[in-house]
């Protein structure tokens, strides 16, 4: 699986690689069965308020209120005067994740029965540790023709934690974005705020702000093949009125697209769309999609759920199509990629794995740079 090259990564390093091992995306290769993934568990959750302080709690996670299937919700109202948009400039990297390991790493401890014969107290009972965002990014690299991503990874302590770095071509779209493109990025949020009430039996409240610092994160932990997972992504909603009586099958991801009035847009969203809204929610286990398709005005003009598991089924008719055995075998390779790769057990090494569309894998190693992600206060408590 692993492509040998002559070619040292386009990434300036500290570490000089004549031979650095690339791993390749193309589809084909990875065409093959299913892999196993183990039913994800939540094990915690926590909230981030609107002032983006951390919570070791469930306050932010908002109720599902079923609507009207026509519901005419005006997605642009609020935009001008009630909306107060997080920083996205602020990069906070994994640390709201590590603040929550922390808190509960009693729950996480490697037991002997896991087989660690280090005898490190502190060792987490995961080989990984990242954003579900990220995972999501590597599950869609077989079909992604857009957009390329940096990857940087730590081992510390056995475990390897995963953190995104902006590319300069995010960047740069971020910092370009249309004024048509900014409104766009609001209606995504506005519709959250007609679909979910802050309290169980609750309604809605439209009239409210829109604060993007808000966020409710649920963590799980789950395995792909031999690699054991431990990830947070945040929630949009639970469903109350679930059959499901248990995290995470009772939450709810809201989703908006545009209108859809020809087959050809109905193709496109099964090609496109619904391969990164299927791996977002398939990888922490939430098995409902509630989308909202609004028109250019952001009127949402008709609702349509998703099941997560029939995702697959439902695009079948597509020719060409994305495959989710194809996004889940390049995400196992990939992480047997960094296992084989990342070596160096330092909480100031980062490994900086790097992707282009229709080019290989390929990193570069850089000590004590701009790119360390672990802090001394995480260090310090997991190694006491
Ligand atoms: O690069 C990232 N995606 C990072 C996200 C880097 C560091 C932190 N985070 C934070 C986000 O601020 C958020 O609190 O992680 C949390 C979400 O992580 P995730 O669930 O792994 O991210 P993802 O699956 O990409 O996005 C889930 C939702 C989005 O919903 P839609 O329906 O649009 O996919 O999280 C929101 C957004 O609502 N979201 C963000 N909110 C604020 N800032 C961000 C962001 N950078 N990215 C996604
Ligand atoms: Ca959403």
């Amino acid at each position: 699986k692993y492509v040998r090259s002559n070619c040292s990564s386009d990434v300036s390093s500290s570490v000089a690689f004549s031979h650095s091992p690339v791993l390749s995306v193309r589809r084909h290769l990875y065409d093959m069965d299913f892999p196993l993934y183990k039913q994800p568990v939540e094990v915690g959750y926590f909230s981030l308020d609107s002032s983006r302080r951390f919570f070791n709690d469930a306050r932010m996670l908002r109720h599902y209120v079923e609507a009207d299937r026509c519901p005419n919700f005006n997605l642009r109202d609020g935009y001008t005067d009630r909306f107060i948009k997080r920083d996205d400039g602020i990069k906070e990297r994994l640390d709201h994740l590590l603040r929550w390991i922390l808190e509960n790493r009693s729950k996480l401890q490697r037991t002997p029965v896991d087989g660690d014969a280090s005898g490190s107290s502190c060792r987490l009972s995961a080989d990984f540790v990242t954003w579900r965002g990220h995972l999501t990014k590597l599950l869609t690299t077989p079909y992604e023709t857009q957009e390329g991503w940096l990857l940087a990874v730590t081992l510390f302590n056995g475990t390897y934690y995963i953190s995104e770095v902006e590319t300069e071509a995010a960047r740069r779209n971020r910092e370009n974005r249309t004024e048509r493109h900014a409104e766009m990025m609001y209606w995504g949020y506005k519709f959250e705020q007609y679909m979910c009430a802050d309290e169980p039996s609750g309604l809605p409240d439209p009239s409210g702000v829109v604060n993007t610092n808000e966020a409710f994160c649920t963590v799980v932990q789950t395995k792909l093949t031999d690699h054991s997972l431990l990830f947070s992504g945040e929630v949009d909603c639970r469903d109350d009125s679930s059959r499901f009586k248990a995290a995470p099958s009772y939450y709810v991801e809201l989703k908006t697209s545009a209108e859809i009035c020809t087959p050809k847009q109905r193709s496109n969203l099964h090609r496109y769309k619904l391969l990164k809204w299927w791996a977002q929610s398939f990888l922490p286990g939430v098995p409902r999609i509630i989308a909202g398709f609004r028109d250019n005005d952001g009127l949402v003009v008709s609702l349509e759920t998703f099941e997560t598991a029939k995702i697959s089924q439902l695009i079948k008719h597509e020719q060409n199509c994305w495959k989710p055995n194809v996004c889940m075998n390049l995400c196992n390779a990939f992480l047997s990629f960094v296992k084989k790769v990342v070596t160096q057990d330092d909480y100031r090494v980062v490994y900086l794995f790097s992707w282009e569309p229709y080019k290989d894998v390929s990193y570069s190693v850089h000590k004590d740079s701009e790119y360390t992600f672990l802090h001394d206060w995480y260090v310090r408590e997991m190694t006491k």
